[in-house]
């Protein structure tokens, strides 16, 4: 339930921003979490923190022209959102997909705030993408695309003012024409400036792997806390994209096995555990569908269309999209046998969903915290631009453990402190809050 104390920001928030359900319900879950804050630590309602906050500081909206193969002009519309720079540079990722509007891109910012804070980094939070699709579109035609979206988009970009990363449908190939867009125009090769890229030119080990090795990490880490481990346990991950595929393989490495993973075709089911190295030639190499990972693996089963989440599973990692896994599904995990959910996507989970998987004593920790891996190792890849220098891919590793574990503490201890134990929801809102609220407050009136 909503505090009657934040109540009237949230509804301030729905009636600026009409129509943009994805940011109303992302602003809604943090201010959820905010009654007692406010009830502490008074100094917030004085310097209208709660109000700021939820403002965008800056909001772009731009016209990507660009031409097909077949010679056809083709225009899509590109965003950026730089929501928060109280900690560092405006940091987050870029996505391309269909359905991408305001409203998803400003979500995904505001999320991105309280993530950046937990990670305990210098930046600032920020999102960014176009409803362009990528799927089925040559080299040729990404490239044009990418050239036409940063042509507009580098004038507000700069290593010390807003460092773009990727996101959902945008890998190292699309990092790879944006920053050469980038270098092109402004005549400067300013690595720091983009995060994610390839490891041939700047960008740092670890980084494409960062956030499903971080969300696997997260996990283990609340399975410690309850005094138990990934080690033989089943789970079940959806998606099989850059978060899933780097999720499934670190789970293996903890002894856990991932029975099955799906795509927005369907579901396969891989009792003895998903092949990653058979799943990454399909999905990254070959950028085909999970239907041709089963053919080719026997005994392995596809559901076209089927639901990820009535696979019985011990531990659940949603790592597709918003919005993925329901009331209904969160009832199925339950009768399932399902403990732990940890969010590997931004926002998985709808409201109702983690409801009913609070209610029914699942551990479960959003992805704000869960899958703050990808951008603190961006963060990391920030440092070694800017120093000139490349680390080695255990120690950055090694660093990345970490960095979840003091994310993981972070979180439990404030809840603790706030007389919510164990409730990562609350702590992650709570700790991330308090970060940026406070850089807010020192930065006086901005
Ligand atoms: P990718 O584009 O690499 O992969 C997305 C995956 O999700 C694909 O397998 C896609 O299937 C699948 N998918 C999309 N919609 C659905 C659906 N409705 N049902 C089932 N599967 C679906 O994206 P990422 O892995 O990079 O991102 C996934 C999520 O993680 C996003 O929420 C993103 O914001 C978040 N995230 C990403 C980070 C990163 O570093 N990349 C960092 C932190 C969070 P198909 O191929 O069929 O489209
Ligand atoms: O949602 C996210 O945290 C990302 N897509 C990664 C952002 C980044 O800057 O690495």
């Amino acid at each position: 339930m909503i505090d009657e104390r934040v109540e009237p920001f949230y509804d301030e928030v729905a009636r600026r921003n009409p129509g943009e359900v994805e940011f109303h319900q992302a602003v809604r879950e943090v201010l959820e979490s905010l009654g007692p804050v406010l009830a502490k630590y008074p100094e917030f309602a004085r310097h209208k923190i709660i109000e700021r906050i939820c403002e965008p500081e800056r909001q772009v909206i731009f016209r990507v022209p660009w031409r097909d193969d077949r010679g056809e002009v083709q225009i899509n519309r590109g965003f950026r959102v730089e929501f928060n720079s109280a900690l560092g540079p405006y940091k987050g990722g870029l996505r391309f997909h269909p359905s991408v509007y305001l409203g998803t891109v400003k979500f995904l910012g505001f999320e991105q705030v309280f993530k950046n804070a937990l990670t305990g980094m210098p930046i600032g939070g920020a999102k960014g993408g176009a409803d362009f699709d990528p799927k089925g579109r040559s080299d040729t035609e990404v490239m044009a695309f990418c050239q036409s979206f940063m042509t507009e988009l580098f004038r507000h970009l700069g290593e010390y003012t807003d460092v773009p990363a990727g996101d959902a449908g945008v890998g190292v190939r699309e990092s790879g024409y944006l920053f050469g867009q980038y270098k092109r125009v402004t005549n400067r090769y300013e690595s720091g400036v983009l995060t994610g890229k390839g490891t041939d030119w700047g960008g740092a080990l670890v980084r494409t792997e960062a956030t499903g090795y971080g969300t696997a990490f997260f996990a283990n880490e609340m399975l410690k806390a309850q005094g138990r481990s990934l080690d033989g346990m089943t789970c079940v991950v959806s998606g099989s994209g850059n978060v899933a595929l780097y999720a499934i393989e670190k789970v293996h490495h903890l002894g856990g096995r991932v029975i099955a993973c799906s795509d927005s075709g369907g579901v396969v089911v891989d009792e003895k555990g998903v092949d990653v190295s058979l799943l990454t030639q399909v999905k990254e190499v070959e950028r085909g569908r999970l239907r041709d990972y089963a053919e080719r693996r026997p005994g392995v089963r596809h559901l076209e269309g089927g639901n990820v989440w009535d696979v019985p599973c011990d531990i659940a990692l949603p790592c597709a999209t918003q919005n993925e896994l329901t009331g209904r599904d969160a009832r199925a995990l339950v009768a399932g046998g399902c403990t732990l959910v940890a969010e590997g996507a931004n926002m998985p989970t709808t409201p109702d969903g983690i409801r009913l998987l609070r209610e029914a004593g699942v551990a479960f920790a959003p992805g704000k915290a869960a899958n703050a891996g990808g951008v603190a190792t961006s963060a990391l890849e920030m440092q070694q631009n800017a120093s000139r220098d490349s680390w080695t891919f255990d120690y950055t590793e090694e660093r990345l453990a970490d960095i979840m574990a003091g994310i993981h503490a972070l979180c439990y201890e404030t809840a603790e402190e706030f007389g919510v134990p164990s409730d990562y929801v609350m702590g992650a809102n709570i700790a991330g809050f308090l970060r940026v609220g406070r850089a807010m407050v020192a930065l006086g009136l901005v």
